[in-house]
């Protein structure tokens, strides 16, 4: 593996993680799993502990100096988030629970509003069920139809019909940047200015491409860009909607209650401005925290460096798997993140999997909630191994092994 760059130094990243420091099944744990959900470096467990410990309260509540403080590292990481994206204002960051619950804001809030009978709803074929089922639902209500984007046997979107695609009826469009069932990074910008040349509202779904490409909301021009914080190697409860300012700003709220009100009243009740109005009740503060101390540990180690050594472990890995026989890799478009799809012949995803458990190695197995994938590349499943800044070219060789283990035992 060679990378432009200078190369990370995996050996002492890893020491930051005590989980892949623990034997598993008295083996070394080789965690291929991080598009399912990354690990957390110690740096991020520790931030969240030390709030928990010495700073836990309650944010915008009251003039305590306590709830202040809280306030204010609460307000930082989310100016954390804006710098990330390079979004425009931190009033267009919005926490929600994760990537889903962004997506459900939209289609909820955005959808339910702008959304009428008879209108188009596009949707590439590569979605995760996320950006699938909050816009079926609307569809639903609405009597509003849903077209989709097709994509090759590669896994690469047809992006030739793309004009006819959208029509004068077409509303919104949902984007995943990259596939998490097939790792496909998408033109994302490309696409967004025909969509945003036509009219269309743009909704970038983020989780698997912000923990491996340096995203700019602003250079990609999008209306929308969601994500999750347990997949940037903080933790789960927390994730992130980027809005457009002049649309969030029309939408309605879309849950009731404390924290997003200016005033309520039986007679009139109103609300506050961005970015509370979208955030009632109390949020997962020491997970918002957490997810900037992430933030801030992804920086230190370059996202730059981090594309390159994911690019570079996958390209080793892809050469390596292509080598077994009988194992096809599904899933090759040209341009793709840490994500290796494949199926082996005669052996279920299934078997796969808990077969390379019990070697140490970690992977999904299964449909990656993705099932219109699955049912597009015309299997069942695939094993799933992905890739991040701690893996190395040993684990990649550790899957291998495990592999021809298991074309052994399935004979
Ligand atoms: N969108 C994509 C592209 C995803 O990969 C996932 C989670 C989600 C949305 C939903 O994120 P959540 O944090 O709200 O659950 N993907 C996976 C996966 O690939 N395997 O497990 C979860």
């Amino acid at each position: 593996m060679s990378t432009a760059l200078a190369p990370l130094d995996t050996a002492r990243i890893r020491a930051e993680f005590p989980l892949l420091a623990t034997p598993f099944h008295e083996r070394k744990l080789v965690y291929l799993d991080s598009a399912v959900s990354g690990q957390m470096p110690s740096p991020v467990i520790e931030r969240m502990a030390h709030y928990e410990r010495f700073e836990h309260t309650n944010v915008h509540r009251g003039v305590s100096t306590l709830s202040q403080e809280a306030t204010d590292r609460f307000e930082e990481a989310r100016e954390k988030v804006r710098a990330f994206i390079n979004a425009p204002s931190t009033k267009e960051i919005i926490w929600t629970r994760g990537t889903t619950e962004a997506l459900n804001l939209v289609a909820q809030s955005w959808g339910r509003t702008n959304i009428q009978a008879g209108d188009e709803l596009l949707l590439s074929a590569m979605e995760h069920h996320a950006n699938i089922v909050p816009w079926q639902m609307l569809a639903a209500e609405k009597g509003a139809t849903i077209k989709v984007i097709p994509m090759n046997d590669e896994g690469e979107l047809l992006l030739d019909g793309l004009d006819e695609l959208i029509t004068g009826r077409t509303k919104v469009l949902g984007l995943t940047h990259v596939s998490n069932a097939l790792g496909t990074i998408n033109p994302v910008k490309a696409i967004v200015a025909k969509a945003k040349a036509r009219g269309v509202v743009t909704v970038i779904d983020g989780a698997q491409a912000v923990p491996h490409l340096p995203v700019d909301v602003r250079d990609l021009d999008c209306d929308f860009y969601a994500f999750s914080g347990h997949k940037l190697s903080g933790p789960t409860g927390i994730g992130v909607l980027y809005g457009r300012k002049e649309l969030l700003e029309a939408m309605p709220p879309w849950h009731g209650g404390g924290n997003m009100i200016l005033s309520v009243s039986w007679e009139k009740t109103t609300y506050m401005g961005l970015p509370g109005k979208f955030e009632a009740g109390t949020p997962p503060i020491a997970a918002a925290i957490g997810l900037g101390a992430a933030i801030d540990y992804l920086a230190a180690l370059g996202l730059e460096r981090i594309a390159a050594h994911d690019a570079a472990l996958l390209a080793y890995a892809t050469e390596q798997l292509s080598a077994i026989p009988g194992l096809r890799i599904i899933g090759t478009a040209k341009a793709k993140a840490s994500v290796l799809s494949f199926v082996l012949d005669g052996v279920h995803s299934h078997d796969v999997g808990s077969i390379l458990d019990h070697e140490g190695i970690v992977v999904r197995a299964g449909h990656h909630c993705a099932q219109p994938v699955m049912a597009r590349m015309k299997v069942p499943a695939t094993t799933r191994a992905s890739f991040t800044y701690f893996n190395d070219a040993a684990d990649v060789d550790a899957l291998v092994a495990a592999l021809l283990k298991v074309k052994e035992i399935f004979g």
